[in-house]
């Protein structure tokens, strides 16, 4: 069977990650010593054995305390390095990198050492291996609107390398609503717009996100299939969904692969896409969930030349360069 190395060697472009998220445990052992940081967890085995999440909650406990580990921008650059390395492993020829300055800040992290340390590994990545990347600053929504408002203030001296916002944690109990002020006022700014919404809150959130939040793509969004009316509105506005497997299927939200609503998201038509999330915590990176994903569904090469297309056009590049790829 020749469709998983078709799917790793096929250009694509990865637009849902977390950087934060790609930290492995061998790098969060090395920087915590590197910094001086004490961690809950004694080894790298024992941090990994606690990667055993039922729910979206569950794992950002975990996210959040492995993140704390990172201090300096040598620090932010040497996470980007990892992960930029292992996207052009994978034939990820662009991507688009979520970041959480908040959860930095919030430790006494200078704004500028998270943007400038990540900008530079994307600088250095295009380089080094051809690779180009766009940042996308995520705003916390377990958080006030107005920590949001304070974060995009310190953001904003660095605004010429980060190209959009969107909203990330815990998304049930903090509707799009919560920060419908923050994004237009990001709108404004000429900041692209992406929203969590549907990855475990309902359609309403979707609709929120759209409605409220101005968002030109929806992370996640895999419940929009209980409203018929939402599909449409995604199709019709062709207003893409990054998708992500594996995470789906540890935090429960679809507990076996096989039963993954991928399939019916492209046969409506919709601009799904297929992203890795969080690699370092839900078992792979992109190519891990295009083979897993296929393996499990049965998709075929179709499909697969469909999710390619589809992370072309739903990629904040510009129009010419999308035309070359598509
Ligand atoms: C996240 Cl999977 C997921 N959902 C919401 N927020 C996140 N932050 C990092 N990963
Ligand atoms: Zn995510």
């Amino acid at each position: 069977d020749r469709l998983p190395a078709l799917l790793r060697a096929m250009p694509k472009a990865e637009l849902h990650m977390h950087i934060e998220g790609s930290l492995e445990p061998e790098l969060i052992f090395a920087l915590a010593q590197r910094n001086g940081v004490k961690l809950a967890y004694p080894n790298v085995e024992a941090l990994r054995a606690a990667y055993a999440f039922t729910n979206l909650q569950s794992f950002l406990d975990i996210y959040y305390a492995g993140a704390s580990v990172l201090l300096t921008e040598q620090d932010f650059y040497d996470m980007g390095m990892a992960y930029l390395e292992k996207a052009v492993a994978d034939n990820v020829v662009h991507t688009e990198i979520f970041f959480d300055p908040q959860t930095h800040t919030a430790r006494g992290v200078h704004i500028k050492h998270v943007i400038m340390g990540l900008h530079r590994a994307c600088l250095v990545a295009e380089k080094r291996w051809g690779i180009t990347s766009q940042l996308i600053l995520n705003f916390l929504r377990h958080l006030s609107e107005d920590d949001a408002w304070l974060t995009l203030e310190q953001a904003l001296p660095y605004s010429d390398y980060f190209s959009g916002v969107g909203l990330d944690s815990s998304e049930v109990g903090n509707p799009p609503e919560k920060f419908a002020s923050v994004f237009a006022h990001c709108k404004n700014l000429g900041l692209r717009r992406v929203a969590h919404a549907g990855e475990e809150g309902p359609p309403a959130y979707i609709w929120g996100a759209l409605d409220l939040l101005h968002a030109e793509r929806i992370d996640h969004g895999v419940q929009a299939v209980h409203d018929a009316a939402l599909v449409q509105r995604l199709k019709d506005e062709r207003i893409p969904l990054t998708v992500c497997p594996l995470s789906n299927q540890k935090l429960q939200v679809f507990p076996d692969l096989a039963d993954h609503n991928m399939p019916q998201l492209l046969a409506q038509g919709l601009v799904a896409t297929v992203n890795s999330d969080d690699p370092a915590y839900f078992g792979g990176y992109v190519n891990d969930n295009f083979v897993q994903l296929f393996a499990a569904t049965g998709m075929g090469v179709r499909e697969a030349f469909q999710l390619a297309a589809n992370s072309f056009e739903a990629s904040f590049v510009p129009q010419e360069r999308k035309d070359a790829w598509l």
